[in-house]
Protein backbone atom coordinates (compact mmCIF):
# COMPACT_ATOMS: atom_id res chain seq x y z
CA UNK A 1 0.00 0.00 0.00
CA UNK A 2 2.59 2.48 -1.04
CA UNK A 3 1.50 6.15 -0.76
CA UNK A 4 1.41 8.07 -4.25
CA UNK A 5 3.75 10.34 -5.10
CA UNK A 6 2.71 13.83 -4.37
CA UNK A 7 1.53 16.08 -7.38
CA UNK A 8 0.85 19.55 -6.80
CA UNK A 9 -1.89 20.28 -9.46
CA UNK A 10 -3.58 23.26 -9.16
CA UNK A 11 -6.94 22.62 -11.26
CA UNK A 12 -7.62 19.25 -9.14
CA UNK A 13 -7.16 21.05 -5.66
CA UNK A 14 -9.77 22.80 -3.48
CA UNK A 15 -12.76 21.10 -5.31
CA UNK A 16 -13.12 17.32 -3.59
CA UNK A 17 -10.18 16.83 -0.56
CA UNK A 18 -10.35 12.99 0.48
CA UNK A 19 -9.28 12.69 3.90
CA UNK A 20 -6.15 11.12 5.05
CA UNK A 21 -5.62 7.00 4.41
CA UNK A 22 -7.19 4.82 6.48
CA UNK A 23 -5.80 1.62 7.12
CA UNK A 24 -7.46 -1.29 9.47
CA UNK A 25 -5.32 -3.89 11.31
CA UNK A 26 -7.42 -7.27 10.48
CA UNK A 27 -8.20 -9.00 13.29
CA UNK A 28 -4.91 -11.64 13.56
CA UNK A 29 -2.79 -8.90 12.67
CA UNK A 30 -4.10 -6.86 16.05
CA UNK A 31 -3.74 -10.05 18.05
CA UNK A 32 -0.05 -10.47 16.76
CA UNK A 33 0.53 -6.91 17.73
CA UNK A 34 -1.37 -7.48 21.57
CA UNK A 35 0.90 -10.58 21.47
CA UNK A 36 4.00 -9.24 21.13
CA UNK A 37 3.25 -5.83 22.94
CA UNK A 38 1.80 -8.00 26.20
CA UNK A 39 5.45 -9.82 25.83
CA UNK A 40 6.82 -6.46 27.15
CA UNK A 41 4.20 -5.60 30.09
CA UNK A 42 6.78 -7.38 32.07
CA UNK A 43 6.55 -6.71 36.07
CA UNK A 44 9.67 -3.93 35.83
CA UNK A 45 9.33 -2.73 32.94
CA UNK A 46 9.40 0.98 32.32
CA UNK A 47 8.18 2.98 29.09
CA UNK A 48 11.81 5.50 29.44
CA UNK A 49 14.06 2.68 30.53
CA UNK A 50 17.08 2.58 27.70
CA UNK A 51 17.15 -1.27 28.19
CA UNK A 52 13.04 -1.80 27.73
CA UNK A 53 13.30 0.44 24.67
CA UNK A 54 15.57 -1.91 23.21
CA UNK A 55 13.99 -4.21 23.83
CA UNK A 56 10.56 -2.90 21.79
CA UNK A 57 13.29 -1.83 19.20
CA UNK A 58 14.27 -5.50 18.55
CA UNK A 59 10.73 -6.96 18.97
CA UNK A 60 9.16 -4.18 16.39
CA UNK A 61 11.44 -5.50 14.05
CA UNK A 62 9.70 -8.95 13.72
CA UNK A 63 6.77 -8.00 13.51
CA UNK A 64 4.86 -9.12 10.29
CA UNK A 65 4.97 -6.80 7.31
CA UNK A 66 1.11 -6.37 6.99
CA UNK A 67 2.03 -4.40 10.94
CA UNK A 68 5.05 -2.69 9.09
CA UNK A 69 4.55 -1.89 6.20
CA UNK A 70 1.68 1.35 6.71
CA UNK A 71 3.93 2.80 8.42
CA UNK A 72 7.35 2.05 6.67
CA UNK A 73 5.63 3.27 3.43
CA UNK A 74 4.30 6.58 5.56
CA UNK A 75 7.87 6.91 6.13
CA UNK A 76 9.05 7.15 2.82
CA UNK A 77 6.33 9.72 1.64
CA UNK A 78 3.37 10.57 3.69
CA UNK A 79 1.06 11.68 0.87
CA UNK A 80 -0.97 14.60 0.16
CA UNK A 81 -2.15 14.37 3.28
CA UNK A 82 0.57 13.93 5.43
CA UNK A 83 -1.26 11.98 7.41
CA UNK A 84 -2.77 8.82 8.18
CA UNK A 85 -5.26 6.81 10.38
CA UNK A 86 -4.39 3.27 11.68
CA UNK A 87 -7.55 1.27 13.37
CA UNK A 88 -7.31 -1.97 15.00
CA UNK A 89 -4.46 -0.96 17.35
CA UNK A 90 -4.77 -3.14 20.58
CA UNK A 91 -6.27 -1.32 23.88
CA UNK A 92 -6.23 -2.96 27.21
CA UNK A 93 -9.30 -5.45 28.37
CA UNK A 94 -9.79 -2.88 31.47
CA UNK A 95 -8.83 1.23 30.16
CA UNK A 96 -8.17 2.81 34.01
CA UNK A 97 -10.45 5.72 34.53
CA UNK A 98 -9.31 8.51 32.52
CA UNK A 99 -6.84 10.81 34.42
CA UNK A 100 -7.98 14.75 35.08
CA UNK A 101 -4.71 15.97 36.48
CA UNK A 102 -2.09 18.07 34.72
CA UNK A 103 1.12 16.54 33.37
CA UNK A 104 -0.41 13.00 33.27
CA UNK A 105 1.78 10.44 31.81
CA UNK A 106 2.38 6.47 31.08
CA UNK A 107 5.32 4.88 32.91
CA UNK A 108 4.31 1.83 33.00
CA UNK A 109 3.41 -0.57 29.96
CA UNK A 110 0.33 -1.38 28.85
CA UNK A 111 -0.49 -3.14 26.00
CA UNK A 112 -1.65 0.21 24.34
CA UNK A 113 1.03 1.86 25.21
CA UNK A 114 3.45 -0.97 24.22
CA UNK A 115 1.67 -1.25 21.13
CA UNK A 116 2.02 2.17 20.66
CA UNK A 117 6.02 2.21 20.97
CA UNK A 118 6.27 -0.74 18.67
CA UNK A 119 4.47 1.65 15.92
CA UNK A 120 6.52 4.39 16.59
CA UNK A 121 9.42 2.65 16.53
CA UNK A 122 8.45 1.89 12.79
CA UNK A 123 9.10 5.96 11.91
CA UNK A 124 12.12 6.63 14.03
CA UNK A 125 13.01 7.49 17.46
CA UNK A 126 10.73 7.61 20.63
CA UNK A 127 11.74 11.28 21.92
CA UNK A 128 10.69 13.49 24.71
CA UNK A 129 10.96 16.99 25.95
CA UNK A 130 12.25 17.68 29.09
CA UNK A 131 9.93 20.97 30.24
CA UNK A 132 6.77 18.98 28.87
CA UNK A 133 5.27 16.28 30.35
CA UNK A 134 8.29 15.42 32.52
CA UNK A 135 9.99 14.46 29.73
CA UNK A 136 7.86 10.94 29.24
CA UNK A 137 7.97 9.16 26.00
CA UNK A 138 4.29 8.04 26.31
CA UNK A 139 1.76 11.25 27.81
CA UNK A 140 -1.58 11.22 28.14
CA UNK A 141 -3.64 14.12 26.03
CA UNK A 142 -6.89 14.32 28.53
CA UNK A 143 -8.85 17.22 29.65
CA UNK A 144 -8.02 18.48 32.51
CA UNK A 145 -10.58 20.76 35.00
CA UNK A 146 -8.37 24.23 35.68
CA UNK A 147 -6.86 24.03 32.08
CA UNK A 148 -10.05 23.81 30.17
CA UNK A 149 -9.64 27.38 28.56
CA UNK A 150 -6.22 26.80 27.82
CA UNK A 151 -4.72 26.22 24.18
CA UNK A 152 -3.39 23.37 24.62
CA UNK A 153 -3.76 19.77 24.92
CA UNK A 154 -5.06 19.56 28.23
CA UNK A 155 -7.48 22.15 27.30
CA UNK A 156 -11.49 21.48 25.89
CA UNK A 157 -12.04 24.55 23.55
CA UNK A 158 -11.04 24.89 19.88
CA UNK A 159 -7.68 24.20 19.76
CA UNK A 160 -6.03 26.01 16.68
CA UNK A 161 -4.00 24.47 14.21
CA UNK A 162 -0.16 23.52 14.98
CA UNK A 163 2.81 22.32 13.82
CA UNK A 164 3.98 20.36 17.33
CA UNK A 165 6.49 22.76 19.45
CA UNK A 166 6.70 24.90 16.56
CA UNK A 167 9.14 27.13 18.24
CA UNK A 168 12.13 24.53 18.66
CA UNK A 169 14.65 23.69 16.22
CA UNK A 170 14.48 19.86 17.27
CA UNK A 171 10.57 19.40 17.10
CA UNK A 172 9.26 16.21 16.46
CA UNK A 173 8.94 14.45 12.94
CA UNK A 174 5.43 12.56 13.53
CA UNK A 175 3.15 13.01 16.33
CA UNK A 176 1.30 9.97 17.22
CA UNK A 177 -2.13 9.48 18.84
CA UNK A 178 -3.07 6.45 19.72
CA UNK A 179 -6.73 6.72 20.93
CA UNK A 180 -7.50 4.41 24.02
CA UNK A 181 -11.21 6.41 25.23
CA UNK A 182 -13.47 8.08 22.57
CA UNK A 183 -15.06 11.31 23.87
CA UNK A 184 -18.43 9.56 24.98
CA UNK A 185 -20.34 12.65 23.55
CA UNK A 186 -19.16 12.28 19.98
CA UNK A 187 -18.19 15.73 19.97
CA UNK A 188 -14.21 15.84 20.06
CA UNK A 189 -12.63 16.12 16.38
CA UNK A 190 -9.09 15.85 15.68
CA UNK A 191 -8.23 18.25 12.79
CA UNK A 192 -5.58 17.72 10.33
CA UNK A 193 -4.32 19.72 7.08
CA UNK A 194 -1.81 19.75 4.55
CA UNK A 195 1.03 21.92 3.13
CA UNK A 196 1.01 19.89 0.31
CA UNK A 197 -3.16 20.47 -0.13
CA UNK A 198 -2.89 24.23 0.91
CA UNK A 199 0.23 25.39 -1.54
CA UNK A 200 -2.02 25.16 -4.74
CA UNK A 201 -4.68 27.43 -3.16
CA UNK A 202 -1.71 29.79 -2.85
CA UNK A 203 -0.44 32.80 -5.05
CA UNK A 204 3.21 32.87 -5.65
CA UNK A 205 3.55 36.41 -3.53
CA UNK A 206 1.81 34.95 -0.57
CA UNK A 207 4.13 31.94 -0.96
CA UNK A 208 7.21 33.94 -1.38
CA UNK A 209 6.03 36.00 2.10
CA UNK A 210 6.15 32.42 3.88
CA UNK A 211 9.22 31.51 2.62
CA UNK A 212 11.13 34.51 4.21
CA UNK A 213 12.00 35.11 7.94
CA UNK A 214 9.73 37.23 8.95
CA UNK A 215 7.29 34.84 11.20
CA UNK A 216 8.42 34.28 15.34
CA UNK A 217 7.29 31.41 17.03
CA UNK A 218 6.87 31.87 20.66
CA UNK A 219 7.39 29.04 23.32
CA UNK A 220 4.71 27.80 25.50
CA UNK A 221 4.88 28.89 29.04
CA UNK A 222 6.37 25.48 30.09
CA UNK A 223 9.45 25.76 28.36
CA UNK A 224 10.04 28.21 30.23
CA UNK A 225 11.23 32.34 29.03
CA UNK A 226 14.92 30.67 28.40
CA UNK A 227 14.33 30.95 24.92
CA UNK A 228 14.13 33.63 22.55
CA UNK A 229 12.03 33.52 19.70
CA UNK A 230 13.58 33.52 16.56
CA UNK A 231 12.65 34.83 13.43
CA UNK A 232 12.22 32.49 10.73
CA UNK A 233 10.02 31.28 7.83
CA UNK A 234 7.08 29.35 7.95
CA UNK A 235 7.92 27.77 4.92
CA UNK A 236 10.88 26.27 4.11
CA UNK A 237 12.92 23.64 2.03
CA UNK A 238 11.51 22.43 -1.60
CA UNK A 239 9.68 25.19 -3.93
CA UNK A 240 7.31 22.12 -5.37
CA UNK A 241 6.82 20.59 -1.75
CA UNK A 242 8.15 22.57 1.35
CA UNK A 243 7.76 22.42 4.64
CA UNK A 244 5.56 23.83 7.09
CA UNK A 245 6.28 25.23 10.77
CA UNK A 246 3.44 27.88 12.09
CA UNK A 247 1.53 27.25 14.96
CA UNK A 248 -1.63 29.70 14.29
CA UNK A 249 -2.22 30.63 17.90
CA UNK A 250 0.85 31.90 18.31
CA UNK A 251 3.12 32.73 14.99
CA UNK A 252 3.09 36.41 14.72
CA UNK A 253 4.43 38.32 11.59
CA UNK A 254 6.74 41.08 12.23
CA UNK A 255 5.00 43.41 9.23
CA UNK A 256 1.84 44.08 7.63
CA UNK A 257 2.78 42.41 4.35
CA UNK A 258 3.76 38.95 6.18
CA UNK A 259 0.71 39.20 8.61
CA UNK A 260 -1.89 39.03 5.21
CA UNK A 261 0.43 35.91 3.81
CA UNK A 262 -0.36 34.14 7.58
CA UNK A 263 -4.09 34.96 7.29
CA UNK A 264 -4.04 33.66 3.41
CA UNK A 265 -2.47 30.66 4.87
CA UNK A 266 -4.90 30.09 7.65
CA UNK A 267 -7.45 30.65 5.13
CA UNK A 268 -6.35 28.19 2.75
CA UNK A 269 -5.39 25.49 5.22
CA UNK A 270 -9.00 25.62 6.32
CA UNK A 271 -10.24 24.66 3.38
CA UNK A 272 -8.17 21.51 3.06
CA UNK A 273 -8.96 20.57 6.59
CA UNK A 274 -10.47 17.14 8.01
CA UNK A 275 -11.93 16.20 11.05
CA UNK A 276 -11.76 12.96 12.64
CA UNK A 277 -13.62 11.51 15.41
CA UNK A 278 -10.83 9.04 16.90
CA UNK A 279 -12.07 5.70 17.89
CA UNK A 280 -10.64 3.28 20.29
CA UNK A 281 -7.67 1.68 18.60
CA UNK A 282 -8.10 4.32 15.85
CA UNK A 283 -3.63 5.91 15.76
CA UNK A 284 -3.18 8.99 14.20
CA UNK A 285 -0.27 9.51 12.85
CA UNK A 286 1.09 13.46 11.83
CA UNK A 287 3.84 14.06 9.60
CA UNK A 288 4.85 17.13 11.60
CA UNK A 289 7.14 18.75 8.69
CA UNK A 290 3.99 18.55 6.12
CA UNK A 291 0.38 19.03 8.14
CA UNK A 292 -0.73 20.92 11.03
CA UNK A 293 -3.32 19.23 13.68
CA UNK A 294 -5.92 20.94 16.11
CA UNK A 295 -8.84 20.13 17.92
CA UNK A 296 -12.66 21.39 17.91
CA UNK A 297 -13.93 21.98 21.20
CA UNK A 298 -16.07 19.76 23.31
CA UNK A 299 -17.61 19.22 26.59
CA UNK A 300 -15.28 17.03 29.16
CA UNK A 301 -17.07 15.31 32.61
CA UNK A 302 -14.30 15.03 34.52
CA UNK A 303 -15.34 11.92 35.56
CA UNK A 304 -12.92 9.20 34.71
CA UNK A 305 -15.12 8.72 31.05
CA UNK A 306 -13.77 11.80 28.95
CA UNK A 307 -11.65 10.77 25.83
CA UNK A 308 -8.34 9.81 26.40
CA UNK A 309 -5.03 9.78 23.37
CA UNK A 310 -1.67 8.16 24.36
CA UNK A 311 1.16 10.48 22.31
CA UNK A 312 4.09 9.86 21.22
CA UNK A 313 6.84 11.83 19.51
CA UNK A 314 8.85 10.62 16.65
CA UNK A 315 12.27 11.51 15.54
CA UNK A 316 13.58 10.30 12.44
CA UNK A 317 17.35 11.27 12.99
CA UNK A 318 18.12 11.17 16.64
CA UNK A 319 21.59 12.15 16.06
CA UNK A 320 20.61 15.85 15.08
CA UNK A 321 19.76 16.68 18.90
CA UNK A 322 22.61 14.98 20.58
CA UNK A 323 23.89 17.96 22.03
CA UNK A 324 20.29 18.32 24.15
CA UNK A 325 20.44 14.72 25.03
CA UNK A 326 22.34 13.51 27.97
CA UNK A 327 23.43 9.72 27.59
CA UNK A 328 22.05 9.46 23.76
CA UNK A 329 18.94 9.08 25.66
CA UNK A 330 15.18 10.46 24.15
CA UNK A 331 14.76 13.34 26.20
CA UNK A 332 15.77 16.73 25.36
CA UNK A 333 17.08 18.92 27.54
CA UNK A 334 16.35 22.53 27.43
CA UNK A 335 17.96 25.05 24.64
CA UNK A 336 20.33 27.64 25.92
O1 LIG B 1 -6.70 16.43 21.26
C1 LIG B 1 -6.33 16.31 20.11
O2 LIG B 1 -7.00 15.72 19.25
C2 LIG B 1 -5.00 16.87 19.66
C3 LIG B 1 -4.24 17.53 20.75
C4 LIG B 1 -2.86 17.97 20.30
O3 LIG B 1 -2.69 18.88 19.54
C5 LIG B 1 -1.71 17.21 20.75
O4 LIG B 1 -1.84 16.34 21.61
O5 LIG B 1 -0.59 17.48 20.25
FE1 LIG C 1 -0.57 19.13 19.09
Amino acid sequence: MPQSVIQLDRRSVGREVPPPPRHRLAEPATRQLAETAGSLCLDDAHLDDQGWLQQVRLAGATLPAVIRDPLVCFGYDSGPAGAMVLGGVPTDRATPATPTVAGSVRRVPSLASAALMLLAQQLGHPVAYRQEKSGALVQDVVPVPELRTDQSNAGAVELLMHTENAFHPYRPDYVLLLCVRADPAGEAGLRLSSVRRALPLLDDRTIATLRQPRFRTSPPRSFGELMEAQVGPVLHGAVEDPDLCVDFAVTKAVDAEATEALARLGRAMGEVTHEIKLQVGDLAVVDNRISVHGRTAYQPRFDGTDRWLHRVYVQVDLRRSRQLRPANGHVLDSLR
